[in-house]
Formats: C-alpha cells, sequence, structure tokens
C-alpha cells in the first residue's frame, strides 16, 4: 500500500546529510505515543507545506524499544506506517549537523530538551507543545505551548489550517487516535480534555470518516496487551531500579498474570538471569498487575544468592502484602523463584521501593 508517510520517512532517512542545513523534529525522551505521532506528523506538515527543505522526524529512543509501546505498534500500522522507516535518534549523527550548524531544531510534547540532545539547545528554532512551560529554549524560538489534552491537537490545528487537503486516513488515523487515547476519548470526567481537543477531533472524523470509538477502545485495548512481548521485553516495558544501600534492586511492572506468564514461557528464568546480569542486580523482582475480572496483583522475587534470598523472602512475607505462594509449576532451573498472590493491592512499586529501601539500610 502507497503511503506519503512511509514515502516520507523513506526519503528523510535516505537523504539525510549533515552538511545541508536539516529541521529535525523530535518528541520527548519518555517516547510515548503523543511523542513519536506528533513528531512524525508534524515533520511531514513542514515539509509537504514547503516550510522546510529537508526534514527529519525522531523517535526519541533506540527503535528496538519501539516495540514496547504496544499502542504506539498499533497505530502506526493502523495508519499505514511501516514500523522499520520510523527513524530514530540513534539512527541520525546529530552531533555532526550540529557542530556543522545545519541544525533547526523542533520540539514536540515538550519544552524543556532532553538530557541526551542538552547540548544542541541553542539550535531549537520551534516548539509545539502541552506542558508548563519552562522557558528554557531560546528567546527567538517559535513557540505554541498551550495546555490541551495532546500535542497531536496543536498539530492537527497546523493542519486544518494551513494544510487540510493533505489529512488522509494515515494522517488522520495517527492524530486523532493519539488524542483520543490522551483524552480518553474526549471524556470530561478524566479532566484531560479541552475545547481545542473536541474541535480538531471532529474535523478531523469528519475529514477521515474515521469511528472514534472503535479507534479509541483498540487503542485503550493494545496499550495493555502485552501479549507480543517475551519475558524479557516485559520485564523491561515498565522497569525501574535503584541501588540501595549497596544492593542492587530492579523491579519491572508486569500487565499480567505471573501464572499466565509462566505458563507461556517455561523458560523465564533465562531471561531473568540474562536481565539480571546485564543490569548488575542482585535482585530482581516482577509486580504483576492485571484485571481478571477482578484487579490482582502477584510478585515475583528472583534472587540467585541463597542467603540474600532467605532475607530478602522472610522480609517481604512480614511487610504487609499479604503473600500467599503460588506453585510456579513445571519451569526450569526454579530454585532462585518465588512466586506469589499478593492480597494487599494498596502496595505498588511507589510503595514497595521505599520499603525496601527501609530493609536494606538495617
Ligand atoms: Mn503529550
Amino acid at each position: 500500500m502507497s503511503n506519503v508517510l512511509n514515502d516520507f520517512l523513506k526519503s528523510a532517512k535516505a537523504g539525510f546529510t549533515s552538511d545541508e542545513e536539516t529541521t529535525v523534529v523530535i518528541g520527548n525522551e519518555a517516547a510515548d505515543l503523543d511523542s513519536m505521532a506528533s513528531a512524525v506528523t508534524y515533520a511531514y506538515f513542514l515539509k509537504n507545506t514547503g516550510n522546510a527543505k529537508n526534514v527529519v522526524p525522531l523517535i526519541n529512543i533506540p527503535l528496538a524499544d519501539f516495540k514496547l509501546r504496544t499502542e504506539a505498534v498499533f497505530l502506526f500500522k493502523e495508519a499505514g506506517v511501516d514500523a522499520g522507516n520510523l527513524i530514530s535518534v540513534t539512527d541520525i549523527d546529530l552531533d555532526s549537523l550540529y557542530s556543522k550548524g545545519n541544525m533547526r531544531l523542533v520540539l514536540t510534547d515538550h519544552n524543556k530538551i532532553g538530557a541526551h540532545q542538552e547540548t544542541f539547545k541553542d539550535a531549537v528554532v520551534a516548539i509545539l507543545d502541552h506542558h508548563a512551560d519552562d522557558g528554557e529554549y531560546p528567546r527567538n524560538a517559535e513557540t505554541d505551548i498551550r495546555p490541551v489534552g495532546s500535542a497531536c491537537t496543536l498539530v492537527a490545528e497546523k493542519y486544518l489550517s494551513e494544510a487540510p487537503g493533505s489529512i488522509d486516513t494515515s494522517i488522520g488515523t495517527l492524530l486523532l487516535g493519539t488524542i483520543l487515547l490522551d483524552t480518553v476519548n474526549l471524556d470530561p470526567d478524566a479532566g484531560r480534555v479541552k475545547d481545542e481537543d473536541k474541535k480538531v477531533a471532529a474535523a478531523l472524523i469528519e475529514k477521515t470518516g474515521l469511528d472514534g470509538k472503535k479507534l479509541f477502545d483498540t487503542l485503550q485495548f493494545e496499550k495493555f496487551n502485552v501479549s507480543s512481548l517475551g519475558s524479557y521485553d516485559l520485564l523491561r516495558k515498565d522497569y525501574k531500579e535503584w541501588d540501595l544501600n549497596g544492593t542492587m534492586c530492579g523491579i519491572g511492572s508486569v500487565l499480567m498474570s505471573a501464572t499466565d506468564w509462566l505458563k507461556k514461557d517455561r523458560d523465564v528464568i533465562d531471561s531473568f538471569e540474562k536481565f539480571l546480569k546485564e543490569r548488575k542486580l542482585d535482585v530482581l523482582l516482577a509486580m504483576n498487575a492485571f484485571t481478571q475480572p477482578e484487579f490482582t496483583r502477584n510478585l515475583v522475587v528472583y534472587v540467585p544468592d541463597q542467603a540474600l534470598r532467605s532475607r530478602l523472602i522472610e522480609f517481604l512475607e512480614g511487610a504487609g502484602l499479604e503473600l500467599e505462594k503460588i506453585d510456579g509449576g513445571d519451569i526450569s532451573k526454579k530454585e532462585a523463584l518465588d512466586i506469589y498472590n499478593q492480597k494487599n493491592l494498596g502496595i505498588s512499586r511507589k510503595k514497595l521501593q521505599p520499603l525496601l529501601k527501609e530493609f536494606f539500610s538495617k
């Protein structure tokens, strides 16, 4: 299927040279759907309206991490964009572009430049964003910073006023899907939606004939649908780690039941082992949270060091989590693994971390 965004992305990547002035459009370092969709659609807008000759939209994470954003995987596919065509910050020599004085930087979905791009700060020429204004950009930068529900709303406004004819199903799907997800389907009770979001969503629906409700429901489902991910990716999708008084502790948040996970992957321990070694952890936990049909929490504890494991298990079992042991079933090398049903649903990662910190400080 021919798709203007695929063609645009392919030629932007192939044609990039640091010897020519290039407008780089980049979303924030969390690289959520809004950041990625706004960067790609706004870059195409700039190219399409002749506002810039060379334009490259960048995804602010390595492309290998794109698959972890399952809602983005779905929406780009739905929009007919081949994920392989997306361009990551790691694909382009930004240092060279900057040092040759050829970088014009456009930020979408953030207005304070990311830590990894800090050195390019004075190259910022424009900003489209909906976060609180940090005011940390060159004074002559052109900014549109308004507290709407989604950065894609600001991009959609540009299209609707200056290039309404170029809103096809592909661009419409990316913009509308992102706005709906960010505003919880324009629901006033969610406290995110502004009049601007409603207005552009209605205009996008009218132009493209898309079914907003269906698009939102599917996106919402895909956001929590981790069935495509292997154990290693499940662990790193939503992961945090801490040095707790010399004990390195990592906790992955996993949106799937521990039982289903172990059923799906009999060699789950291999992934735990790899993850632990790569990050030089002593303790690896997974906090599983899922709705089936009631909201449920599981806790998975993986500690290869036997003495440390006994101490930690003793602490966790008495820490008010109301843990109930689950049998891991028939998986290989499970000695270092303990699995629990966590009946105290109020203890999230945010609450467990200080408890662990206190334990390890003793
Ligand atoms: Mn955003």
